[in-house]
């Protein structure tokens, strides 16, 4: 029975596959199958994956549109006849506006198939404008946490016995596996720390709840730090031989006395102070890698003071505690592939973004790439394909004013840029004004609506896979294709490679297939990608714990840099601080957070499955029933959330769950069933969370300019009609 993994969210389960007689996908499966396992590894999304793949919205020819732009009409042609086209609309905007003209959004799920080879593509065409959903997910993350520690280390969930979630909450569905693994460590014993607004499922479950602002996760993170601090709780000897800038560290942890922080978070200091107690006291302890704190105006911060926690406390690289994993030894790597070092300095220079919020970008990275090949043997090594990023509002504005220079190609490949970034309004004007735009898509989403072209991709059930967990471990794991792609669909290697071919790079793109590419990474391994899917479903080696001892650590010091040497290069403060929000004023009284995972649907995706549809037919924005009686708030009825730059409706839902002076908003909403084009674009107008958040400004993170998705201020009101 062939294994995959699914890619239905981004968590990589790996599963069984039945196919039946018929050739077709008729199940899937957890493995193993029998016994089924208490906890096991699937959710509802990887269950109907087969039915979302067969149905009848699935694009499944090259569309070409024949109207005006976002006019909804479109014309099938062939693979060749688009590629043609696009090849020679692309070369035109290249030949008068440069390479870096041409800029590519793309996501998790295309990327970790592709082996590296958008990157590839754009670096030798000359552009270093790509952007991703992940830099307001693990992109941002692991930049920061290469420049503390030079790697982004991974929870060791089976011996940890403490957990500190920073408002992450995975559910049956939503991250099942991780799930799964906060529940084996916690019946083995394993104390639970939730720090959430709301009591969350997690929450439920934890030895210690902080039901802190949203928004105000650094400024716990520096309450814990000052009780650690004071009464030494944590690992001199580490401190001493492997951390610079301890002592700046610690005068700055004393400007967070208990009471201020208890002022900034709204909780008890000493809560705070059980908290810094049990993950500090714990043999060994994981703080699990969190979005919530990748979508805040402090976030670099917030991100270092995990950071710092970790490695303070002992818990760098040993069992129980958050491994530095390294590359596999003889698995070529797609950093590898994606030739970052043929990118021209002068090109690297243009990068959009880079001046400004520099972290993730390649002036960002720079310091760090003697380092990283000093102790990891690669120079460009690209976690989550978040690493090497322009700055995505950077890269909209270009496309919508042509400042500082024109964008005039666009794409998006497994990615509805509409959606997936602050400032929707933004990101439309950006869309209608290009010259090219390509989305690579399974379904015409909003964005996709607006294109030239959509081409058809295949699923994770109709590709092979070589997976390593977005970089983030040396762990490998297989993927086997179960089905042929139906219709015209295909995979990324195809695109890239059929455009090299008619742009003059086609030597660059040898292999003939995503399969034989897999043959030349593995080719180390003395074993075709078919013999190694058939022998390893996981493989790893090479990982050695407290490599540092040997090597250091890959930044500048070698040492792990609390406080940072490259950001106080970049000009920034090289201690963590924490920014206190501006007075919104008495229109926007409250706090919203975007977030809470739906159990049904992937982010925008999966709206079109019936079943979903109708377990979670609508939006709901939660309120506190305080905040509903305030604001004459009905359950049930129809409400609207207003920022300072827009609005977004749903249902309300009054619930106790909900902290006073807070209110949730969901994300990813529209209704593939309603009309196309660029007028409500599918309702995705009326109920995109993305048309709320500001993208610039006051409203984001400094170093990273990440927005400020959780404690943006904002008001709730009735709507009379729906
Ligand atoms: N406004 C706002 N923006 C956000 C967030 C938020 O909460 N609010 N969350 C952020 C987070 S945490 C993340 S991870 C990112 C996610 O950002 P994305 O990964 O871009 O998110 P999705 O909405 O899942 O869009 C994926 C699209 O790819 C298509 N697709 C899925 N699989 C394939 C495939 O195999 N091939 C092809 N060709 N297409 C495929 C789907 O149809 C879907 O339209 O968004 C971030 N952006
Ligand atoms: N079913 C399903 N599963 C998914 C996804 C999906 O779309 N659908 N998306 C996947 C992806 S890409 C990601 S990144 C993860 C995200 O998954 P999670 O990290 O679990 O994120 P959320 O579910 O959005 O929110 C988690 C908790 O954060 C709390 N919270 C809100 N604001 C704050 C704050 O300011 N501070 C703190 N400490 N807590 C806060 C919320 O109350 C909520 O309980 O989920 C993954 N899993
Ligand atoms: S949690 Fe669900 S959607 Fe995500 S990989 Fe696992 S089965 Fe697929
Ligand atoms: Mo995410």
């Amino acid at each position: 029975m062939p294994q995959a993994i699914c890619a239905s969210c981004d968590i990589q389960c790996q599963l069984k596959v039945e196919v039946p007689d018929s050739g077709l996908v008729g199940d899937v499966r957890p493995k193993p199958q029998n016994p089924r396992p208490l906890h096991a590894d699937i959710c509802m999304k990887g269950v109907q994956a087969p039915a979302s793949f067969s149905h009848e919205r699935r694009v499944l020819k090259p569309l070409r549109r024949s109207g005006e732009r976002g006019a909804g009409q479109w014309q099938e042609v062939s693979w060749d006849a688009a590629l043609d086209e696009i090849a020679e609309r692309l070369q035109a905007v290249v030949d008068r506006h440069g390479p870096e003209a041409f800029a590519v959004s793309a996501s998790p799920a295309v990327l970790q198939n592709d082996s590296g080879m958008t990157r590839r593509f754009m670096n030798l065409l000359g552009s270093p404008n790509f952007i991703s959903g992940v830099s307001v997910c693990m992109g941002n993350t692991s930049a920061v946490n290469r420049m503390v520690y030079g790697w982004f280390p991974f929870p060791d969930y089976g011996n940890t016995d403490c957990i500190l979630l920073m408002g992450h909450d995975p559910k049956p569905h939503s991250w099942t596996p991780i799930y799964n693994s906060i529940r084996r460590a916690q019946e083995r014993g394993a104390k639970l720390i939730v720090v959430d607004p709301r009591k969350s499922d997690n929450a439920k479950r934890a030895d210690l709840w902080l039901p802190i602002e949203p928004g105000s996760d650094a400024a716990l993170l520096f309450g814990i730090l000052k009780v650690i601090l004071d009464e030494k709780l944590y690992d001199a000897d580490f401190v001493e031989h492997w951390t610079t800038g301890f002592e700046a560290l610690c005068q700055r942890v004393d400007e967070f006395p208990l009471e201020r922080v208890s002022a900034l978070t709204g909780l008890e200091p000493e809560l705070i102070a059980k908290a810094a107690r049990m993950y500090a006291g714990a043999r060994a302890a994981v703080i699990p890698w969190t979005p919530i704190t990748d979508q805040q105006r402090n976030s670099t911060s917030a991100i270092r003071l995990h950071c710092t926690l970790r490695a303070i406390c002992g818990n760098l690289d040993v069992p129980g505690g958050e491994s530095m994993m390294g590359l596999h030894p003889r698995i070529l790597p797609e950093s590898e592939l994606e030739l970052h070092g043929s990118l021209p300095d002068d090109k690297r220079a243009l990068q959009l973004g880079a001046d400004q919020h520099p972290v993730f970008t390649y002036r960002g990275m720079e310091p760090l790439r003697e380092p990283t090949r000093r102790v990891w043997g690669h120079e460009w090594v690209n976690f989550s394909h978040g690493n090497y990023m322009a700055h995505p509002t950077a890269v909209f504005r270009a496309m919508d004013e042509g400042d500082p220079y024109p964008v005039r190609a666009f794409f998006a490949l497994a990615n509805n840029p509409l959606m997936s970034y602050p400032n929707m309004q933004r990101v439309h004007r950006a869309l209608l004004k290009q010259d090219l735009f390509v989305a690579f898509e399974q379904f015409r989403t909003p964005s996709a609506q607006l294109a030239d072209f959509i081409l058809p991709g295949d699923s994770w059930l109709e590709r092979p896979g070589l997976l390593d967990g977005y970089g983030w471990t040396s762990i490998y794991r297989t993927s086997q294709q179960v089905v042929q792609p139906p219709g015209e669909c295909r995979g990324g290697y195809a695109l890239w490679k059929g455009l090299a071919e008619r742009m003059g790079l086609g030597e660059h793109f040898p292999w003939p297939s995503l399969e034989a590419l897999y043959d030349h990474r593995l080719e180390a391994m003395g074993m075709t990608f078919a013999e190694f899917a058939e022998t390893h479903r996981v493989h790893f080696e090479g990982f050695e714990q407290k490599k540092y001892e040997a090597t250091g650590f890959a930044t500048p010091s070698g040492k792990v840099e609390l406080e940072s040497s490259v950001l106080a290069d970049l000009g920034f403060d090289s201690l963590p601080y924490f920014r206190e929000d501006p007075d919104p004023g008495p229109d926007f009284p409250l706090k919203l957070f975007i977030g809470v995972r739906e159990d049904e649907y992937f982010q925008t995706g999966h709206r079109h499955i019936d079943r979903f549809r109708k377990r979670n037919p609508e939006p709901k924005f939660w309120v506190s029933p305080k905040d509903a009686s305030a604001a004459a708030l009905v359950d049930g009825e129809w409400a609207q959330v207003v920022t300072r730059l827009g609005k977004v409706k749903a249902l309300v839902e009054v619930t106790d769950e909900m902290p006073a002076g807070v209110v949730r908003v969901p994300h990813g909403w529209w209704r593939p069933e309603v009309e196309e084009g660029d007028g409500t674009l599918s309702g995705a107008w009326e109920l995109s969370d993305a048309q709320i958040c500001p993208d610039d400004g006051e409203d984001v993170d400094l170093e990273q300019g990440v927005p400020q998705f959780k404690g943006l201020a904002c008001r709730i009101e009735p709507l009379a009609v729906p």
